[in-house]
């Protein structure tokens, strides 16, 4: 494979999609080595047929406002790949949805699906709708409105659609009712359902949780761990939420938050107390961060990401490209020794390089946030058998799947000093596995 041959073309050919060939590059670079060890793969061109969507399905979708008006909105399905397993991703409903980011999203999909050690390929949809400022009634009119558009071309073993930005218990909720109305069937479609209808315990702590004993393993390959450690976290949603949980519980200092109007700085750190607060000023009442900032009396930067403030490790937990260059140089600078990933893409690739010079250990998100769809797979098999297991038990399968990420990015990541590099461990590990599955399924 000549790698940067394949970049200029699928550029040429997918020209105005900056986020899909930037998440495309960097794991064209990280495989190029072991692509080149097998002939085989570059004579059933598998590298343009893992990149390109197997379909990618656009629609409208029309729904009526609480005044009356009516609205329309873009409608979404990128289904990747299914080699390994039915197709399966979230939904993203945000202002800024567009083919670019669902394709980055559905390609990243597809290896992160591939390390979970579960049987799922990979997908991503969504809208172009935002739930912000949107009633509760606006915003089941606009599920159902999409989910008459998509019921058809998903099912329980054809394509599993769950949450992502704009996206958590409630959204699901209303899609999988008007989806149990269209398909009359009760076979749990969607993941992240309610606990009363399907739903798995611990879903809605998975990516967050995840992540954290993801970054566990990192710092103890240092012989570090996260008692007293200042973290900085970004975003204030699910992912975010969670990943604070759990940092309070392993006994490290959380020190900021934010959306998408700025964030939070609060130097005596996120107690129990304020993070009760702040999941019913988000979930309950979708307010905003700065109104924390007023309560608590903390410093609020409007318009500003948190990577300024001094922090032993970051936790980027918002959106893509969040963290740039020069906030990566700022983060290395004010000593930060780990970067973990709770977003998917959050660091440009500059940023990445700087970690990786700096010597941080560096957590890709397809790694340190995989928990959330793990989880999610192992809700689809609690749904097959119908049966609802316990937290611990779905808490312990989660653990063991994220040592197992980690072990798999160890296992193809180690470099020759004997450190880890995780962006190549899981882009090596998880193409090895999809690459195998489609040699093996023939050319399709
Ligand atoms: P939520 O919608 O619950 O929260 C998103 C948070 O990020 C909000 O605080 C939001 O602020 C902020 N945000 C969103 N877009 C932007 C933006 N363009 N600029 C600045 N801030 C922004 O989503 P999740 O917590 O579920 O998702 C967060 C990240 O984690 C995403 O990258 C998602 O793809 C990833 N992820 C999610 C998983 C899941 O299970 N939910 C699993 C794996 C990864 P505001 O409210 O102001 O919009
Ligand atoms: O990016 C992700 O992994 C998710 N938004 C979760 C996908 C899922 O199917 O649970």
């Amino acid at each position: 494979m000549k790698t940067e041959q394949v970049i200029e073309q699928l550029s040429m050919r997918f020209p105005n999609e900056p986020e899909y060939i930037q998440a495309v590059t960097e794991v064209l670079h990280s495989i190029e080595p072991v692509y080149n060890q097998h002939p085989e793969f570059e004579a059933a061109n598998l590298i343009e047929r893992l990149c390109i969507p197997d379909r990618i399905l656009s629609f409208r979708v029309t729904w009526t406002d609480d005044k009356g008006q009516v609205q329309t909105n873009m409608g979404y399905r990128i289904q990747h790949n299914n080699a390994i397993g039915p197709y399966k991703g979230g939904l993203r409903f945000h202002a800024s949805v567009n083919l670019s980011i669902l394709k980055f999203l559905a390609f990243e999909q597809t290896f992160k699906n591939a390390l979970t050690t579960l049987p799922m390929g990979g997908a991503k949809g969504g809208s172009d709708f935002s739930p912000r400022g949107k009633s509760n009634t606006e915003v089941m009119r606009f599920c159902q409105a999409f989910m008459t558009e998509l019921w058809r071309n998903i099912g329980p073993d054809t394509d599993v659609p769950a949450g992502d930005i704009g996206v958590g218990g409630r959204e699901v909720g209303f899609l999988y009712g008007m989806y149990k109305k269209l398909a009359r069937e009760n076979t749990g479609t969607l993941t992240g359902k309610g606990l009363e209808f399907g739903g798995s315990l611990i879903r809605p702590e998975a990516t967050g949780y995840g992540n954290v004993y993801f970054l566990k393993h990192m710092l103890a390959t240092r012989s570090l761990d996260l008692k007293g450690k200042v973290v900085a976290v970004s975003g204030a949603g699910n992912v975010a939420q969670y990943t604070v949980d759990k940092l309070i519980q392993e006994g490290a200092k959380v020190v900021t938050l934010s959306d998408s109007d700025g964030y939070i700085y609060d130097p005596d750190g996120i107690d129990r107390e304020k993070l009760d607060y702040i999941m019913e000023l988000k979930n309950l009442y979708r307010g905003r961060m700065w109104e924390y900032a007023e309560k608590y009396g903390v410093k609020y930067v409007a318009g500003a990401r948190p990577w300024s403030e001094k922090c032993d490790i970051a936790m980027p937990s918002a959106t893509q490209n969040e963290i740039t260059a020069e906030d990566a140089q700022t983060l290395v600078s004010n000593g930060c020794i780990a970067v973990s990933e709770g977003a998917n893409m959050p660091s440009t690739p500059d940023a990445i390089k700087i970690f990786q010079t700096a010597g941080l250990l560096y957590a890709p998100g397809k790694a340190s946030n995989a928990g959330g769809v793990s989880v999610s797979g192992l809700e689809m098999s609690q749904n097959a058998m119908k049966r609802a297991w316990s937290a611990e038990e779905v808490d312990q399968q989660l653990q063991r799947i994220m040592a197992d990420i980690h072990a798999q990015c160890q296992k193809y990541g180690t470099r020759p000093d004997g450190t880890t590099d995780y962006v190549a461990g899981a882009n090596i590990s998880a193409f090895m596995k999809v690459a195998r599955a489609m040699m093996a399924q023939g050319i399709l």
